[in-house]
């Protein structure tokens, strides 16, 4: 049968078990997405519309790829807007789709803007559907793209969208997507050194995730005794309960970075950047670095042993191989629980403190306490901004399930947490879903938030108000960074639960401690019954959180 290609790619994505997509219009696809029955989630702005495409990949660790559409072509309007997005999601190495018109055949080099080298940088492929009857080749290859290997974004573009094939020539089947398991040479070479090494730390990064080997990590961390950090992005990956878990971010993780002899990172690209550790001496230490490919191996630091491959058929060889070499015993270390346990309650014990704090304006800290007093930790999910709730939160929420929550930014993209929070809510309807911002992400959301109550996203956003942007200012921490970029209206100017109110939120604006536990209740009470809620804590400024641990040079 003769179709065009909009509603060629529409009928591929219900195959490939797509269930909605997100939008800011205008794309040509979108006709024939609405007329075969694909819900569009249609967001205020081009960046959004990626970014709760993106983060649905990455809650759902890519076994469900989100799929975004936005306006391309000769007027990329749309696609430069969303290009924020797209940058973010390559950063962070997320397999979303994204599809938008491309530049027609008799129309190419007239804009300044070069949307094919622009895509390009943003993407781990760009396909262009250059002739009709290709629609199903560069759809099977897009989600081949999406399925196997690094993950990250794929983009689209669709010049002649009404050109018509033949749907019947080349029939479309959906793509499996394919890992490849490590080279049992390399595997052996790695439990050699991981059994030989005096004090080894596993460094545990989102590639955990993606391939669903948390169970495998625990396995393995168990059976060799070896404490466990997580990467931000990987915070959850391994159970935060777990008497070998140390920590993401603060005093006990740099304790147990700065004493390692042996770094077993798994899923990690290593990179160090501003969210993410350095490895302090990393020349003196041994490095064996697991990874899906080999983009990141000896990048920064002297690679001893490399062991490509999926994370999950990699923990697994290398569970059986020490295994095998101990007859089941593993690595007899001592009482390594009891050293992890004794160093996470010093790391922690400033923040434990201020999680019970009764002082006012509330310490943010306490906010963060009651949420997880609140929270069923099993089934719910939480996700951080940009700023401080991201530095502190990562410091101290326990995660007891991976995407429990998200962390997320090699860079951070404020105004991300509500995408992820609307993508936690269409990924598991069940859970209650919370974002946790401040003044600034919270500016980036505005436009954005009457999507939750037209699509009844009962979703809440904490906002710690501080009036600034606290990691800015000047206060009893030293004289703050950018001092004359700092101050925003706040609480005492600005009522944001009025105004957000008025919208058709649920809002309270909460002062006193006491109220916290109460408040966050009825609003989880509302979100059940698919009214979106946001809740104004009126915070003090408290920029402190652990720190991330410097290459030491
Ligand atoms: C798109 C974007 N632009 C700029 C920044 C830099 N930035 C990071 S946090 C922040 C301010 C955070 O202030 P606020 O939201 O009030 O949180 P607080 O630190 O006060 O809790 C800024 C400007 C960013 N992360 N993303
Ligand atoms: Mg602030």
């Amino acid at each position: 049968m003769t179709i065009d290609v909009a509603t060629g790619i529409s009928r591929i994505l219900k195959q490939e078990g797509v269930g909605w997509v997100s939008t800011f219009p205008v794309c040509r696809v979108n006709n024939a997405l609405g007329r075969e029955g694909v819900p569009m989630l249609m967001m205020r702005d081009d960046r959004y519309a990626v970014a709760v495409a993106d983060a649905f990949s990455r809650i759902t660790g890519g076994s469900r790829i989100g799929v975004c559409t936005f306006q391309g072509g000769v007027n990329a309007a749309g696609m430069q807007y969303a290009y924020a997005g797209m940058a973010q999601a390559y950063e962070d190495g997320s397999p979303v789709l994204c599809i938008t018109d491309g530049v027609p055949a008799g129309s190419s080099g007239n804009s300044q803007y070069d949307v094919a080298s622009a895509m390009k940088t943003v993407s781990k492929w760009f396909g262009y559907l250059d002739k009709p009857e290709r629609t199903p080749e560069l759809m099977r290859r897009a989600f081949t793209m999406l399925r196997s290997g690094r993950p990250g974004p794929v983009i689209l573009a669709i010049p002649n969208a009404t050109a018509t094939y033949d749907e019947t020539a080349d029939p479309y089947r959906p793509v499996k997507g394919w890992k490849s398991a490590p080279d049992p040479a390399d595997v052996r070479a790695a439990a050699d050194q991981l059994l030989k090494a005096r004090s080894p730390l596993i460094y545990a990064g989102e590639g955990v995730i993606y391939a669903g080997a948390s169970e495998e990590l625990k396995a393995l961390a168990e059976l060799v005794n070896v404490p466990v950090i997580t990467t931000l992005k990987a915070k959850g990956a391994f159970p935060e309960n777990h008497p070998l878990f140390v920590g993401v971010r603060g005093d006990q993780v740099a304790h147990y970075l700065n004493k390692s002899d042996l770094i077993l990172a798994v899923g990690s690209s290593l990179s160090p950047g501003r969210f993410s550790h350095g490895i302090p001496d990393a020349a003196k230490k041994t490095i064996i670095h697991c990874n899906i490919d080999e983009l990141h191996i000896n990048k920064m630091y002297p690679t001893a042993h490399a062991v490509i491959g999926d994370a999950r058929l990699t923990l697994q060889a290398l569970r059986q191989e020490v295994s095998d070499r101990t007859s089941g015993a593993g690595r007899n270390a001592g009482d390594v629980a009891a050293e992890v346990r004794a160093a996470r309650d010093q790391g922690l014990a400033r923040y434990r403190q201020v999680m019970n704090s009764d002082e006012t304006p509330i310490n943010p800290y306490r906010v963060y306490g009651d949420l997880m007093e609140v929270l069923d930790l099993r089934n719910s999910f939480v996700t951080h901004e940009s700023g401080n709730t991201r530095d502190q939160l990562s410091t101290v929420f326990d995660t007891l399930i991976p995407r429990g929550f998200l962390g997320w930014g090699n860079v951070s993209t404020l105004g991300f947490s509500l995408a992820a929070a609307i993508a936690a809510k269409k990924a598991f309807p069940g859970r209650a879903s919370v974002a946790v911002t401040g003044e600034a992400g919270l500016g980036y959301m505005l436009g954005n938030l009457e999507v939750l109550l037209r699509e009844k996203l009962g979703v809440t956003v904490v906002h710690i108000s501080n009036g600034g942007f606290a990691g800015y200012g000047p206060g009893f921490w030293g004289p703050g960074h950018d001092p004359f970029t700092h101050r925003v209206l706040g609480p005492d100017e600005v009522d944001m639960s009025k105004v957000i109110g008025a919208l058709g939120f649920h809002t309270e604006r909460v002062s006193e401690p006491a109220e916290i536990i109460p408040a966050l209740r009825r609003a989880l009470d509302v979100n059940t019954s698919g009214r979106p809620a946001y809740i104004e804590f009126i915070c003090c400024q408290y920029p402190v959180y652990g720190q991330w641990v410097g290459r030491g040079e």
